[in-house]
């Protein structure tokens, strides 16, 4: 077969060179009828291929052909590469091809719902590019998702889900050298994981069920089955019924569960080295990516510390109250709160990636273990990125008598929860773990304002489609 080039490796080095490409066609300008000029783009990257009629090499007609091209398109072209000596505007490569074949592989619709080139563009480009007086269309968040497919072809998206991909990726492979497993709970269950109404309810061949709201009471039965250190990635369904920049009604869970041998730090030692190396690992290897999103959406990189920073919920408490901002020392951290406290945690720390931990018991699920010297505190921790919860963990109750006290004071149904409390009496080690976000994480490092940037196809309280 023949040689194909990816657009983001073309490079001065195949000067000369005959390269074989396919993408699509990202913009295409006639210059009078000899001439035109196309952008290919291919995954995130352009290049600017010129269609000269040239004696037996490009005739008038594919001149015309090039220049009746629908925008996106996907099209294949063979050329040579030339390097111009000015800079090449509007692609991302800085080499030309000098097209001597050209080929239309999928046409796209004459006229797109979105436009790439008006979506891809960043806020102050498109202030700019208004006060210039250009036409150009705001494409808003609903549009986008609307027409995702178009939508994911920036820029921007397509770092984003390579981030997102790199993520996961990390995730599996820190634990698989820290001797966990991966595990598959199912997903259709009796009763309610976590309590709460935002539960999805549905009917299993005439018997109530629930969606997993996580895999919360089976990563903790596959402990007892024996495997002392699991986790699992997977989809987590919440019936949400508010609208915020944050929530999902479906998202994708990380989570891990493990034996403690002695205290509950050692879940949060794995936290910390986890993060800390996934953050390495993305800095170091998404460098396009990250500033492909950062043209569109521009953020600081995170500033994170080699040891991450702990503190308690009761001295964050008082961090808040020092700054003025009174809170009910039992009761949970607001939105509000959660953002001031990671102002002041940078401030005082310069970090933006903290654990605080023992929480008031109180705000806690019912499978959490209160603290032993202080029942009114509990052995768990939320994880924050700039303000943001990412990461909620605990030590468990693996006490049955207890944990079936605590449901019932919370609220649950015992009886849809029978097997898993009887789980723990047939011998179960101390344990404990978390759960973390997925496109929360991914929000979050690049500071994006809103989940469904992070989320493929998100599920919201108002959205089922695409
Ligand atoms: P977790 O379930 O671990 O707490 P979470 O991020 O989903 O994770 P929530 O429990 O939903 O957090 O909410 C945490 C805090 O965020 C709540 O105490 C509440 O003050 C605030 N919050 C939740 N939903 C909303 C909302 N729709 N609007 C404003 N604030 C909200
Ligand atoms: P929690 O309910 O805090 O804890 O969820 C864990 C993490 O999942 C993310 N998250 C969400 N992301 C998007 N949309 C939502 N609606 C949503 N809700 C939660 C957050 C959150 O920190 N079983 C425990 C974890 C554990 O203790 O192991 C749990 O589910 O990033």
């Amino acid at each position: 077969g023949r040689v194909w080039t990816q657009v983001s490796n073309l490079n001065g080095g195949l000067k000369d060179q005959v390269v074989l490409i396919r993408g699509r066609a990202h913009t295409i300008r006639a210059v009078g009828k000899k001439m035109a000029f196309l952008v290919v783009r291919e995954a995130g990257f352009t290049v600017q291929c010129v269609v000269t009629v040239a004696p037996d090499l490009v005739s008038p007609q594919m001149v015309k052909y090039a220049n009746g091209l629908s925008r996106e398109s996907v099209i294949d072209v063979e050329g040579v590469v030339s390097v111009p000596d000015v800079a090449i505007k509007g692609a991302t490569q800085q080499v030309e091809i000098q097209v001597r074949k050209l080929h239309c592989v999928s046409k796209a619709v004459p006229t797109l719902p979105i436009n790439i080139e008006d979506a891809a563009r960043s806020e102050v480009e498109i202030e700019k590019a208004l006060q210039a007086g250009e036409q150009l269309v705001r494409v808003n968040q609903d549009t986008r998702l609307n027409y995702r497919v178009l939508d994911l072809r920036t820029p921007a998206n397509q770092g984003i889900f390579r981030v997102q991909y790199q993520v996961e990726n990390i995730f599996r492979k820190f634990l698989k050298r820290q001797g966990f497993i991966g595990i598959h709970s199912p997903k259709i269950i009796p009763g309610s994981s976590e309590g709460g109404a935002a539960v999805f309810r549905l009917d299993y061949k005439g018997t109530p069920a629930c969606l997993a709201q996580s895999p919360q009471l089976y990563k903790q039965m596959a402990i007892s089955g024996g495997f002392n250190r699991v986790f699992e990635v997977g989809a987590v369904y919440r019936a949400e019924d508010s609208n915020t920049h944050r929530h999902l009604c479906e998202f994708i869970g990380l989570d891990v569960e493990m034996e403690i041998k002695e205290h509950y730090s050692e879940v949060m030692d794995i936290v910390g080295s986890l993060f800390v190396k996934m953050f390495d690992h993305l800095n170091e290897n998404c460098r396009n990516e990250l500033q492909a999103i950062g043209r569109q959406y521009p953020f600081e990189p995170l500033k994170y510390l080699r040891d991450t920073l702990r503190l308690t919920f009761e001295e964050g408490v008082q961090m808040l109250k020092e700054a003025g901002v009174e809170i009910d020392p039992f009761g949970d951290l607001n939105t509000e709160s959660e953002r001031r406290l990671g102002q002041l945690v940078l401030e005082k720390y310069n970090t933006e990636f903290y654990i605080l931990h023992r929480y008031p018991l109180a705000v806690r699920p019912f499978y959490t273990m209160p603290c032993f010297d202080n029942p009114a505190y509990s052995n768990s921790f939320d994880v924050f990125i700039r303000g943001e919860e990412i990461i909620s963990g605990a030590q468990r109750i693996h006490i049955p008598e207890i944990l079936a006290q605590r449901a019932e004071e919370c609220g649950i149904n015992v009886q849809t929860i029978s097997s898993y409390i009887d789980s723990f009496r047939y011998g179960i080690p101390p344990h404990g773990g978390f759960g973390v976000g997925l496109e929360r994480v991914v929000m979050l490092f690049c500071a994006l304002n809103n989940i469904r940037k992070s989320s493929l196809f998100p599920r919201d309280p108002q959205r089922l489609n695409p």
